[in-house]
């Protein structure tokens, strides 16, 4: 009898050990070489461990190709609309990121408005000698207005967190939510209403042809002086260079990203010089916990896909 082969896998290595021993040997793993160049032989699966690009024409480099496995929830980076129409099922990891990456979120609110890379600098440099009751005062997180631009499972979270912080909490979305707990009293707004009176925009909304760029000048202009804007979705969401000078002009007050386009900055970037930006270097769910949880249900997805079974969580 012949020994039936391993299905064949394309990934963006190094994988993760974790990744690696869920995997469990049960395929055989190929280089990303693989998607660029293709090969003669059939490839089974993709899983894309990075943001690597996948679009139609790596798809049909790679013949056989029975689904694409994506750890992480959101998949700008693939062409979900050429997957859809080869028939390719794609799979993604959301609701078990929610947490983690809400819980960046107000990371960054509270370090961007409370200037804590600035202190720790500070506190370990020769020029900290007294306490100056005087020194880098910040901006309040509690009682102050959050203004959440997209409302799904993650921003849920993200509104949960403001609540527990007293916040008033303002929320812009494709549509307004009819289901949200009445406790968290979230007031949908129109995005320049959210922009002109949140102290915290925060930016939790998939990167879409509709939401890139979508934090330009015009809008940066519109924020407070004193607002800070918080970027955990994606950098492309956010116009670089208009938010470089807005910070350098002091138009508004900082901006804490876990996300930048490009990403990374390159070295010498004037972005990275600014005193009033915290960058993270996409930190969002970067938690064991979690980063457990992506790698169990994205290669429970990759082996369901092989198995020409429904995944449990496509996009
Ligand atoms: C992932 C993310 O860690 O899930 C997402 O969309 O941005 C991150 O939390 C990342 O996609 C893995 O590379």
């Amino acid at each position: 009898m012949t020994e039936q082969r391993k299905p064949r896998v394309v990934a963006d290595t190094p994988l993760a050990d974790t990744v690696l021993e869920l995997m469990d040997n049960r395929v055989e793993l190929l280089p990303w070489d693989v998607a660029l160049e293709g090969c003669d032989d059939p490839v089974d699966g993709l899983y894309t461990y990075g943001h690597l690009e996948v679009d139609g024409s790596v798809m049909d480099r790679l013949s056989g190709l029975k689904v694409i496995s994506n750890f992480g929830v959101g998949v700008d980076h693939i062409n979900v609309q050429d997957a859809r129409d080869r028939g390719i099922p794609v799979g993604n990891t959301p609701n078990v990121l929610n947490g983690a990456t809400a819980d960046m979120a107000l990371t960054l609110m509270l370090a961007s408005g409370r200037r804590l890379v600035e202190g720790d600098c500070y506190a370990r440099s020769a020029e900290f000698t007294y306490y100056d009751p005087g020194y880098m005062l910040g901006r309040e997180i509690h009682s102050e207005t959050v203004g959440i631009v997209g409302m799904g499972r993650i921003g849920l979270e993200v509104a949960r967190r403001c609540a527990a912080f007293n916040m008033n909490i303002l929320y812009y979305n494709r549509r307004e939510r009819t289901d949200l707990p009445p406790e968290l009293n979230a007031t949908y707004t129109s995005f320049d209403d959210l922009l002109t009176e949140s102290d915290y925009v925060v930016l939790v909304c998939p990167l879409t042809d509709e939401t890139r760029g979508l934090i330009g000048a015009e809008q940066l202009s519109k924020m407070k002086q004193t607002a800070i804007l918080i970027n955990i979705a994606r950098g492309g969401v956010v116009d670089t260079d208009a938010l470089t000078n807005a910070l350098k002009n002091c138009e508004i007050y900082h901006a804490g990203l876990d996300v930048t386009e490009p990403e990374p900055l390159p070295r010498g970037h004037e972005l990275l010089s600014l005193s009033n930006v915290t960058i993270a270097p996409h930190l969002g769910s970067a938690t064991e916990q979690t980063r457990f949880k992506m790698a169990e249900l994205s290669v429970e997805n990759l082996m369901l896909g092989l198995a020409g079974e429904p995944l449990r969580t496509t996009v």
